[in-house]
């Protein structure tokens, strides 16, 4: 079964990050998810350029930009100039006026144009912008933190976005308390990747590359 898996960063080792970019890539990691934070669209400061930068320059692997911070729009270029064309940019719509020109901007750059969905926006509110997208990320927790409890209502979304994809163009990914069973219920009906953090892959006593065999080998 094909889907991706990706590490959000956020949850790394800052001690040691080089070695957890390494052990993450050789390990079989298929993009880095970076959280940028601004404390004021999400309660909460994580990742920012520089970490964004030293990631790039640290691995070949896409890099997937998930932006919780107000206006993108207008910083956006500073993400921009230090991503490479098959990066993905996720923008949340309820942090912008005009989400449809930020979108524009990232496409223009040739980077994927995402959008994320929080849990307490319906599919209904952000129809227009699947139009345009080639990604969306549903958010399964409250966007701020790592290590939340999974919020069950998300399922009936996936649901409905997934009767959508394939006339509208894009691909479902999952964010947040990622774990095994939800891997087992979701990728077969065609969400088509897992961002991992302390619920699956970090903090676990295991080499990266053991966990990820071990989700790759999940029997379905
Ligand atoms: C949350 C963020 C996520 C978390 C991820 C961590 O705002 O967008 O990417 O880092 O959910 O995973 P876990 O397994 O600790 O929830
Ligand atoms: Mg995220």
């Amino acid at each position: 079964m094909q889907f991706d898996l990706m590490a959000s960063m956020m949850c790394a080792d800052y001690g040691n990050l080089e070695k957890e970019v390494k052990e993450l890539d050789t390990g079989g990691i298929d993009s880095f998810h970076i959280d940028i934070m601004d404390g004021r669209y999400v309660p909460n400061f994580a990742m920012s350029l520089n970490d964004m930068r030293y990631i790039a320059g640290a691995t070949k692997k896409p890099l997937d930009i998930h932006l919780m911070i107000e206006h993108p729009n207008n910083r956006i270029g500073l993400f921009l100039e230090h991503l490479r064309k098959g990066d993905t940019v996720y923008i949340h719509p309820e942090a912008e006026y005009h989400p449809s020109t930020t979108l524009q901007s990232i496409i223009n750059a040739g980077m994927i144009p995402g959008i994320a969905v929080n849990p307490g926006t319906s599919v209904e509110t952000v129809m227009e912008m699947l139009r345009i997208v080639k990604k969306v990320l549903v958010m399964s927790v409250n966007p701020g933190n790592a290590g939340q409890m999974y919020l069950p209502y998300v399922g009936k979304k996936i649901t409905k976005l997934l009767s959508l994809k394939e006339d509208m163009d894009f691909e479902i990914y999952w964010d947040g308390a990622c774990s095994a069973d939800k891997i087992l219920e979701y990728a077969p009906k065609g969400v088509r990747g897992f961002v991992l953090g302390t619920t699956l892959l970090f903090g676990k006593g295991r080499s990266y590359g053991e966990v990820l065999q071990d989700i790759r080998q999940l029997r379905f």
